[in-house]
């Protein structure tokens, strides 16, 4: 058989990823359905915490990071364009150049001296129009929301029911009913699981109750928690004992992956709240204890460390259970990204998810895939160069399918047979 006519690998990867629909398996996002927790629209995009952090380096003489904090969005918005975007110097962070993105790809001016325009378009466009256009330009079809039942907003929303988008996908987090243990029990108890302060078997039952009711209202597709970076397993700690008498064993039960994002220190500057968190680096021979331990829990794991990556790599080959995904916030530039997917590719092969978005605001959509794909596929052109010249006759479809499996949800999110579910 002759060999299949030679064709421009660059541009094969190019079309793959133009056409491949992207499922971003972690987000904060919401659907316009849950109301205010859905964020959207310059104001949401200009105070992104990213964003603030930077302009707090550099706020106007007299003003102080609380004083900042306490302004309306609109004008802390604006305090924002004026630092980051129509002041001095290039709005040239991985965060600054997202909104340029952004509003490129919306057909507006980046370098108009207001948010003026961005506003108009946004007020004049129905919320429900706007999140179709935002999916339609960003290349994305689903996104996996980040759930938690005891968020004071969150919580009363999923309680009085609501008809669901059905592109926005469910992922309990668990961060609040586990963190800090004791700490959780009231808010567990307000909503009617009576568990105590100690790790009785009741409060072990009540905390499962919890777990499986949860998942189930909310057709939750896998379980997340965050950790520190001195999270040590097996432990003292109540959290590594909670995970192991409640949330694994529910995973394995329910069949669905536990994710771990782990190396985050809460709280490092406080005055700048979400955006105060810090990094760490993690003992990954901890990682390696869990998925020995729990052969039967698929755990989906991103680490926030740039000096742990090589390591996960390495654990993930140990253990079939353990997928490394994404690059996670700080991770999230396109130097990084570039380093960390190549290493992931030498060592794992298509068996990893290369990234998710983090998207806090649905506009993000537009610049986080973008950066990410065109930081992504000159890896991919490399890695199938060399395929090509190592004597692999490849074609497009081979391509299409690697593509697919990584960007496209994967085999751990198969469809659920009953479908989407709606609470
Ligand atoms: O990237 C972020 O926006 C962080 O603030 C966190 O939300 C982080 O991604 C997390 O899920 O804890
Ligand atoms: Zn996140």
């Amino acid at each position: 058989m002759p060999p299949p006519a030679a064709f421009s690998v660059s541009e094969a990867v190019s079309r793959t990823f133009e056409d491949q629909p992207i499922v971003d398996i972690h987000t904060h996002l919401y659907p316009a359905q849950m109301g205010p927790l859905c964020l959207m629209g310059p104001d949401e995009l200009l105070t992104y915490h990213y964003l603030k952090v930077e302009t707090c380096r550099q706020l106007p003489p007299g003003t102080s990071v609380a004083q900042f904090n306490a302004l309306p969005k609109p004008r802390q918005a604006d305090i924002v364009w004026r630092a980051l975007f129509a002041g001095n110097g290039s709005p040239l962070s991985e965060a600054q150049l997202g909104v340029v993105t952004v509003m490129s790809s919306l057909g507006l001016n980046p370098r108009a001296d207001t948010l003026s325009e961005f506003r108009a378009l946004f007020s004049e466009t129905n919320p429900e129009d706007y999140v179709d256009l935002i999916f339609r330009n960003s290349g994305v079809s689903r996104v996996y929301m980040t759930n938690d039942p005891l968020d004071e907003q969150e919580g009363p929303v999923w309680r009085a029911g609501f008809e669901r988008d059905p592109r926005f996908e469910a992922a309990l987090r668990l961060d609040s009913a586990l963190a800090g243990w004791p700490a959780p029990v009231a808010n567990l108890r307000e909503l009617g699981y009576t568990v105590g302060n100690d790790l009785s078997t009741r409060t072990i039952a009540q905390l499962r109750r919890y777990l499986d009711d949860w998942i189930a209202r909310m057709n939750a597709r896998y379980l997340a928690i965050s950790l520190p970076p001195d999270f040590a397993y097996p432990s003292e700690s109540a959290v590594s004992k909670l995970l192991d008498v409640a949330v694994f064993p529910t995973a394995r039960d329910r069949g669905i992956p536990a994710a771990m994002m782990v190396g985050v220190r809460r709280g490092v500057n406080p005055l700048l709240r979400d955006g105060g968190d810090g990094i760490g680096k993690w003992d990954v021979t901890f990682l390696e204890n869990i998925a020995r331990e729990w052969p039967d829990v698929n755990f989906l794991v991103t680490l926030l460390s740039r000096e742990n990556q090589h390591e996960l790599c390495v654990a993930a080959r140990k253990f079939p259970n353990v997928t490394p995904f994404g690059c996670w916030w700080f991770l999230n530039n396109p130097s990084i990204i570039q380093e960390v997917t190549a290493e992931r590719l030498e060592l794992l092969g298509s068996g990893f998810v290369p990234q998710h978005s983090d998207a806090r605001v649905l506009d993000q959509l537009l610049y986080k895939w973008n950066h990410s794909i065109n930081a992504i596929a000159p890896v991919f052109v490399r890695k199938y160069k060399a395929l090509r010249n190592a004597g692999w006759t490849l074609t497009e479809q081979d391509i299409r399918n690697d593509v697919a499996r990584m960007f496209g949800g994967g085999s751990l999110f198969t469809p659920n047979p009953n479908g989407d579910s709606h609470p």
